[in-house]
């Protein structure tokens, strides 16, 4: 994985006895012993809609760790750093894509039944954003270099 992201993977419940019975996957956020959120949850919100062809994104955050997970359907996700890109497919909710601060991020290929789930350490603020790709990438030089 790219510099300040990484895969969580989840553990799902699901009864042997009660086959039918579906599937349940419990989160729980930093806090307790063992949380399978490494931050504290303080904002949480969902993308879906989106057309095929549709790109979201484009953007960093100064400060802000999110935690992306396709909970229907599939997406994908390029990460990038300088020096480092990656492409991620979010295609299963027992998994999420962790994004630290500083990473560029762009959603594409949304399928049209993709509900994008997305867990965040911070109350939202525009001020966070780099929107700006030059301004991005001059700012991320010197972060990564610290
Ligand atoms: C990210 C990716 C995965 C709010 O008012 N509150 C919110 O919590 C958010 C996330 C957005 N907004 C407003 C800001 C814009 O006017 O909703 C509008 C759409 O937001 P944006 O264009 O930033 O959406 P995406 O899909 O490009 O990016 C979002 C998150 O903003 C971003 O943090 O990492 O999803």
């Amino acid at each position: 994985m790219i510099t300040n992201t990484s895969m969580l993977r989840f553990q799902v419940r699901r009864d042997s006895e009660r086959p039918d019975a579906g599937t349940l996957l419990p989160l729980e956020a930093a806090g307790v012993s063992s949380p399978q959120i490494p931050f504290e949850i303080k904002r949480i919100y969902y993308i879906y809609g989106v057309k095929a062809a549709e790109r979201r994104g484009f953007h960093a955050h100064y400060d802000l760790e999110q935690a992306l997970i396709c909970v229907h359907g599939s997406v994908k996700i390029h990460i990038e750093v300088p020096g480092e890109e990656q492409e991620i497919v979010l295609d299963d909710p027992a998994k999420a894509l962790y994004i630290g601060p500083m990473v560029w991020r762009e959603m594409y290929e949304f399928s049209p039944d993709a509900v994008l789930l997305v867990l965040a350490s911070e109350h939202y603020t525009e001020t966070d954003y780099i929107r700006d790709k030059a301004v991005y990438d001059e700012n991320a030089k010197n972060y990564f270099r610290k």
